[in-house]
């Protein structure tokens, strides 16, 4: 058995956080753990397709992603989630949604440039040409976490240094 929490992860595009997230659910599974991932490939084409990046849009998305990860841990799963959710005020929102010893921030402090050089889809160079608008660290607020219960850097940690830190967090909280 298990205690359900989220695993709120947070940072830049290109930062991270869906390759650890999967990487932490591969390993999850392992461990025959039930989960769920939630990232913008399966909220923000359905649950969100209405919205953009507006900073409204996105508080919006934020909100409807945390509502839906409660009823998850409701359900009895570890959630984890993927999404840049730039602003505090939101993060803090799904945490006294969900409750302080559920609530797990990751924070992904892998640097702007890495992210901007990494550009694996190549919407930094299109923000930088101003092909697209409010796009986060180039036009758009990134407000970086005051508390987060762990700050991983995938600038300077490989993939299983990270999972292997989420897992002795994990373990350390009795969460598995
Ligand atoms: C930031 C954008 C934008 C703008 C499209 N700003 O690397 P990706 O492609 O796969 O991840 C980014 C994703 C961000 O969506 P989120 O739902 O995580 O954002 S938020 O939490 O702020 O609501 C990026 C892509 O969408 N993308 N336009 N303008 N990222």
């Amino acid at each position: 058995g298990h205690k359900s929490c989220i695993l709120w992860f947070t940072g830049f595009s290109g930062s991270g956080k869906s390759t650890i997230a999967g990487a932490l659910e591969a390993k999850l599974f392992e461990l025959g753990q039930h989960t769920y991932l939630l990232d913008g490939d399966n909220v923000r084409h359905g649950l969100c397709g209405d919205l953009g990046f507006s900073d409204a849009d996105r508080k919006e998305n934020i909100r409807r992603v945390g509502e839906t990860a409660k009823l998850m841990v409701d359900a009895g799963l570890i959630v984890l989630t993927a999404f840049i959710s730039p602003f505090q005020e939101e993060r803090d929102m799904v945490r006294n949604l969900v409750g302080e010893a559920e609530f797990i921030e990751v924070y992904l402090e892998t640097p702007l440039a890495t992210c901007e050089q990494r550009d694996p889809k190549g919407l930094y160079k299109k923000a930088r040409a101003g092909e697209i608008a409010h796009f986060t660290g180039i036009d758009s607020d990134y407000e970086v976490p005051c508390n987060p219960e762990l700050t991983l850097d995938t600038s300077t940690q490989d993939i299983d240094g990270c999972v292997a830190q989420l897992i002795a967090y994990l373990r350390g909280k009795n969460i598995i």
